[in-house]
């Protein structure tokens, strides 16, 4: 392959090596958080052996760790790569270590006291579930470390606007501002929540929160946070994974009308996670619903994007007949071992998107809601797509910034196709449960599948198994993946004559369309912005109205 190359600062390389290794642990333990909730619904374990606490603990271990901050340190150090490497541009380092060092207090911050079990609240931090203050102090650093790093792009891309007049800005440039474009409204409304309500609330200086508007706030966020896991998934996707393959973009076009939707429709929808609360009327919960299904299209555009774009690959390496190409795609091929990353995650999503689409169907989700059906959706979503995608990065960044050959490249080739197998069985078994009315975020272990208890549901216990071997399968899978990352980290540098230079393997496009009305964010952000007042106005009203005020006093 042909590639272009760029030369970071010893400094920014250094700061992106942290931001992968670092969250890198906290992940590890965060997968082994996992690892013992499958355990502890199967009513093998009641306490754990290593970490101490309950099933509720580990979950929020689980959830905070892998959902928020792994990805999060992970979407800053890809923008950190991919904009000044599109852009040919040097990242201000002193603002970028800022972020770093803001994401990590924070993260450490919020990670210690949910270890000491004063932060039992689950990831969606629910009051009346309340946490010690540093929990919400943690997160808020969090978010604005990460707000750090983008505010640290903008000027740089605007730089290149001006040098640049008339030239398309890199696909990977738009996708990283369109990830962090969503990020931005999104995290508004968490930070309304959290500095305004639930961190008064728990230094106690108010007495009450009103629940509902908590719930609402969060879900403002909590969707449009699926699609800041997502994105920089889709940019690997449109801008690695062909050329991997040895293929080409099919559309640029294509590419570019995904990321914009995506600024369009990500907020305006996050009351499809409430279509069973409260408060809401059902009339804004449907529109809620209809703008959830357009923005599933973005979705289904890539679907047939990259499939096109795979099987150009595909008669590129001469693949014959309706079908044949499928069979030519460099799936073991141990020197493109990201591509496997890739791959494997788009055969996930495919039903994890069906499983979304049965989630926002409004009737349908009153069979699934708060069942196992749903962490079983988003096992294949963002523990499929999004972690494997995330993972290949990781190691492809870490090998890059460090100039460390991959190491153990035959395990690190395996590591999905093994989690593929896990996380299929394991999301299986979850989601046949759920249909059976099997409970999501309960510990179906100390009751229901304990068969001392009245609430046993010997129904359920098949399903029950089926997630342990299927969590065991998917833990060894991370197991491999993290001995050879590090396996990776500690590898002696590769010699060369002078700093070794930076690369991505970036996809030309085969048909690369002019596109001029989807050069600029502005109109889309404004579309978005009518979008989101309209959608969420009545929403928040219909909370402030009604009788049930969702206000809980809390006594502990
Ligand atoms: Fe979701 C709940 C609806 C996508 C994550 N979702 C969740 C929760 C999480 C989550 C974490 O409407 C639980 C939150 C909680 O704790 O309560 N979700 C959707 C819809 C989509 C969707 C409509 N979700 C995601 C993504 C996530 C994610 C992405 C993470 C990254 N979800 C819901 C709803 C709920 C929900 C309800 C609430 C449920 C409840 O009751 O609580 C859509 O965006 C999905 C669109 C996707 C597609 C698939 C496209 C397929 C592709 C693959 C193509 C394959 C190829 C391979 C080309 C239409 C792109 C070819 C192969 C070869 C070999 C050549
Ligand atoms: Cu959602």
């Amino acid at each position: 392959m042909n590639l272009e190359t760029f030369q970071f600062s010893k400094s920014a390389k250094k700061l992106n090596s942290l931001l992968i290794i670092i969250p890198m642990v906290l992940l590890f333990i965060g997968v082994y958080g996992g690892l013992m909730q499958t355990l502890f619904r199967a009513g093998i374990i009641q306490s754990d052996p290593f970490m101490g606490g309950d099933y509720y603990k580990g979950l929020t271990i689980h959830g905070v760790l892998n959902a928020i901050v792994f990805t999060t340190f992970f979407a800053v150090a890809l923008g950190n790569a991919l904009i000044p490497y599109s852009l040919k541009m040097n990242l201000n380092t002193k603002a970028a270590w800022a972020s770093g060092i803001l994401m990590l207090v924070g993260s450490v911050m919020a990670g210690v006291v949910m270890l000491m079990g004063e932060a039992t609240v689950l990831y969606t931090f629910y009051p009346p579930l309340k946490a010690h203050p540093l929990f919400y102090v943690g997160l808020t650093l969090l978010v604005v470390g990460s707000w750090v790093a983008f505010f640290n792009w903008i000027p740089m891309y605007l730089k290149w606007r001006r040098e640049n007049p008339g030239e398309k800005t890199p696909l990977t440039v738009v996708g990283m501002f369109t990830t962090f474009i969503v990020w931005l409204i999104a995290t508004a409304s968490v930070a309304v929540e959290i500095l305004f309500m639930l961190l008064p609330w728990s230094l106690g200086l108010i007495d009450e929160v009103n629940v509902m508007l908590a719930r609402t706030l969060f879900w403002f966020f909590g969707h449009p946070l699926v699609y800041f896991w997502l994105l920089p998934a889709y940019v690997m996707y449109y801008s690695f994974m062909p050329k991997l393959a040895d293929g080409k973009l099919y559309s640029d076009m294509a590419g570019r009308l995904v990321f914009m939707m995506f600024v369009v429709f990500s907020v305006p929808v996050g009351t499809h996670h409430q279509y069973m609360d409260p408060a809401i009327g059902s009339q804004w919960k449907l529109i809620h619903g209809i703008f959830t299904f357009a923005v599933a299209l973005p979705s289904l555009i890539t679907a047939f994007t990259l499939a096109a774009s795979l099987e150009y690959a595909g008669r590129q390496r001469g693949g014959k007949g309706l079908f044949g190409w499928i069979t030519k795609l460099p799936y073991f091929d141990k020197e493109k071992w990201f591509f496997s990353y890739l791959i494997s995650g788009l055969i996930i999503f495919i039903f994890g998107g069906i499983s979304g689409i049965v989630n926002a169907s409004y009737q349908m989700n009153t069979a699934v809601h708060n069942t196992a059906w749903v962490p079983g959706h988003f096992h294949l979503t963002v523990a499929g797509p999004v972690l494997l995608a995330f993972l290949g990065g990781s190691m492809y960044l870490i090998h890059q910034f460090m100039g460390k050959p991959v190491k153990m490249k035959g395990w690190t080739l395996s590591v999905p196709y093994i989690y593929t197998i896990g996380v299929s069985i394991f999301s299986w078994g979850l989601m046949r449960g759920g249909l059976l009315g099997m409970p999501r975020r309960t510990n179906t272990g100390a009751s229901y599948a304990n068969p001392e208890s009245v609430l046993y549901q010997p129904d359920w216990m098949p399903y029950i198994d089926i997630t342990v071997i299927g969590g065991i399968i998917m833990f060894l899978a991370i197991v491999i993946f993290v001995v050879a990352f590090f396996a990776t980290v500690f590898a002696r540098s590769e010699v060369t004559a002078e700093e070794p230079k930076v690369t991505f393997p970036i996809t030309a496009p085969l048909h690369n369309e002019p596109s001029l009305w989807l050069r600029n964010f502005k109109p889309f952000i404004i579309i978005a912005i009518i979008l989101i007042v309209l959608s969420y106005t009545p929403v928040i009203y219909d909370v402030l109205q009604s009788t049930y005020d969702g206000s809980l006093p809390y006594s502990p």
